[in-house]
């Protein structure tokens, strides 16, 4: 069958599979509005195949497969990302409207996750416990069994690579329900990794919408473990589903992540962070630093150098490689539109504003980034998460004020601090609420080694690094009486 990852097919065991409904769902390129591919729209019958495959898996060649041999594997499919960088850049760029760098960037991290975790497979044990005479007993690390992984449209190679890469480490095997809006790029990774060698069923992927293929997902009694990356109210459904049947989850929520600018910062330094970590992926990434906390003697004068910042950010198609893409949907650019009208009708300051590329499709989906300043704490775009390029800014005055408005959201999920005071630095991420604190930078670049999550509504359970292998494991208490 000459069928590929943009023709509407499921990848169900190392296969292109048409879905049982025979429906398929058109896929918009956001940067001019225009349908470019199709995506099979599963349903509950794809997904049970899926399912089953990946189950015959778990019980057969990837399950008896030992942690050097999958770890091997991991390390090729790595490679093999790698190698096909710029191809799958492209395909991203087109998908989700991101900067072509910015997808090649993507593409390399997915790369990485899967080196990562290759090196990692046989290098996480079990330990031994100390007990009464007469036994041994030791707690080995188990896989979870089948996992399910509902993965949106804002980073898909990054999501995927570090929740998938990290499940099949540890020996599960996955079956992913991509976002419905961006997810070619993953069919393709999904064809190349079993070109590495990655049996039949030990990844799938079942395409379509939340509502139909997800839904299905979170009921299928075939699966042992979720994680979810998406909006609370939707993570709060899955948390539902899967508690029906007990099984665990971990989300990943987002956040309205603020980035506290203290007077002795190196200004220079903080400026371009501060910036990209709004404009970043337009605004559309779950640790974006969607709200600036400056100390109200720079106040000012940084907002001043911030503001010329922002009027310099161009905006244009993915293959532009600009500063700033489109976003993901019409319906994401009329709800970012709709934040920057109520904060424009409620009277607040503009104090920098990018602009589109005049050559920029009319179609597309572009909004140009946007600083506000004096904008009340309480203040809707202070307090939701936008998903758009929208920067709100506030002054504070001393540590506790910044402690007070850093932690007064729903979220948690990450906060950066630039000040040069040591003592002050300890002190801020001891009490900032967040799973991650950055010190005098932000991100990390990407930081796949550092553990990553949320406290509060930006959910729970942590991914990356060693932490996000072992949230894919049980811990098996085995008590071996001897005499
Ligand atoms: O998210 P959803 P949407 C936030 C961001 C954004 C808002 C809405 O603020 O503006 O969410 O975006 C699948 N059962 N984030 O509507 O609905 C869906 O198909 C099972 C933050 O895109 O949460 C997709 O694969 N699955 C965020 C995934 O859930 C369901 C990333 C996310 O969709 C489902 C994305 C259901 N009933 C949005 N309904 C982050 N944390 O980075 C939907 N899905």
């Amino acid at each position: 069958m000459n069928a590929r990852y943009d023709q509407g097919f499921h990848w169900i065991g190392n296969r292109w599979v048409p879905g049982a409904g025979e429906h398929t769902l058109p896929m918009i390129d956001p940067s001019d509005g225009q349908p470019f591919a199709a995506i099979a729209r599963g349903d509950a019958r794809d997904v049970d195949a899926a399912v089953a495959a990946a189950r015959e898996a778990f019980e057969g060649e990837w399950g008896r497969a030992s942690a050097l041999e999958r770890g091997r594997v991991l390390m090729r499919v790595a490679a093999s990302i790698q190698e096909h960088a710029d191809e799958l850049a492209a395909i991203e760029s087109r998908d989700c409207g991101k900067p072509l760098g910015q997808a090649r960037s993507d593409a390399l991290a997915c790369a990485r996750y899967f080196e990562f975790y290759g090196g990692l497979a046989d290098k996480v044990g079990g330990y031994t416990i100390p007990f009464q005479a007469g036994y041994t007993v030791f707690a080995e690390r188990e896989p979870h069994g089948v996992t399910g992984h509902i993965v949106p449209w804002n980073y898909p190679m990054q999501i995927f690579g570090r929740t998938v890469a990290a499940a099949l480490a540890a020996g599960n095997a996955c079956v992913v329900k991509p976002g419905e809006d961006a997810c070619l790029s993953l069919l393709r990774v999904a064809e190349l990794a079993a070109g590495c060698g990655l049996p039949a069923g030990a990844l799938n992927l079942v395409t379509g919408l939340g509502s139909e293929a997800g839904s299905a997902l979170t009921a299928h009694p075939g699966i042992d473990h979720y994680s979810f990356t998406g909006s609370p109210e939707t993570g709060t459904r899955v948390a539902q589903a899967a508690a029906e049947r007990h099984v665990p989850v971990t989300l990943e929520l987002g956040g309205k992540s603020p980035q506290i600018v203290f007077a002795d910062a190196d200004l220079d330094a903080a400026l371009p962070s501060l910036v990209n970590a709004i404009v970043q992926n337009a605004g559309q990434t779950c640790s974006a630093g969607s709200r600036l906390l400056v100390e109200r003697s720079i106040y000012e004068p940084l907002l001043a150098r911030l503001g010329k910042a922002f009027d310099a950010v161009r905006v244009g198609p993915g293959a532009a490689n600009l500063a700033c893409g489109p976003l993901i949907r019409r319906s994401q650019l009329e709800r970012v539109a709709r934040f920057v009208e109520m904060a424009e009708s409620d009277g607040l300051r503009v104090v920098g504003r990018g602009s589109i590329a005049p050559d920029a499709p009319a179609g597309g989906f572009y909004l140009a980034p946007v600083l506000f300043a004096d904008v009340p704490a309480d203040h809707p775009i202070a307090q939701q998460e936008i998903f758009g390029p929208v920067l709100a800014a506030m002054s504070f005055d001393g540590e506790d004020e910044a402690v007070r408005l850093a932690n007064a959201t729903r979220y948690g999920l990450v906060a950066g601090v630039w000040t040069r005071d040591g003592a002050r630095q300890m002190r801020m991420a001891r009490r900032l609420r967040a799973g991650q604190v950055f010190i005098n930078n932000y991100g990390a670049a990407g930081g796949v080694e550092l553990p990553f999550g949320g406290v509060k509504s930006s959910g729970h359970g942590r991914e990356k690094g060693i932490e996000g292998l072992l949230s894919f494991t049980t811990i098996k208490t085995v008590a071996v009486r001897h005499g």
